[in-house]
């Protein structure tokens, strides 16, 4: 019996010591602070052989994307739901910090939308569709847009929120979605 509520105790001290790193990361338990996630699963060959050394980062080891196969998806309208943000929906109180943090191996954007629809890069779009929202239009070469990209490893904070719905998409995967609402 003593032996047992040892170790209960020993696994409480370390969901405890986990739970006090991740604040102390601003992961989301400290009030305030909602964390999104935006994940892929790029695959290091096949990406930077094809669009630059640094394109993709290896960080998902198992369960990598060809580029082929993403762009094949993406122009059935097929799209590979392991590339994603998630929550898919977020309720927050009016102050609450939303904080993205990459943990793909590509780069994304944070991009707030009235209406989701196709990204910058026609390839990744339905159809190969080479017309994109306006929110999404000119790509990096457009201050707005690139405002909201986020760099493998990296974060970024959306501050501000009015009360109600916002929409969110990637600008270069444009079926990484979600909705934040405001109460
Ligand atoms: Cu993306």
């Amino acid at each position: 019996m003593k032996k047992v509520a040892t170790l209960t105790l020993m696994a409480g001290c370390l969901i405890l010591a986990g739970a006090t790193h991740a604040s102390a990361q601003g992961n989301g338990n400290s009030p305030g602070v909602a964390q999104v996630v935006a994940l892929d699963e790029c695959d290091p060959t096949t990406f930077n052989a094809a669009l630059g050394a640094d394109e993709c980062k290896n960080v998902a080891a198992g369960f990598s994307t060809m580029l082929s196969s993403l762009v094949a998806g993406a122009e059935a309208g097929t799209p590979d739901p392991g590339w994603d943000y998630e929550p898919d929906t977020l309720t927050i109180n009016p102050g609450t910090v939303v904080s993205v943090v990459n943990q793909g191996g590509e780069v994304h954007t944070f991009t707030e939308v009235k209406a989701f629809g196709n990204g910058f890069v026609p390839p990744l779009n339905p159809g190969g569709a080479t017309t994109a929202i306006p929110e999404c239009s000119g790509g990096f070469g457009s201050v707005a847009v690139a405002k909201t990209r986020i760099l493998q490893g990296s974060h970024l904070d959306v501050t501000g929120l009015s009360k109600g719905k916002h929409l969110f998409e990637c600008c270069i995967h444009p079926w990484m979605r979600m909705e934040v609402d405001v109460k």
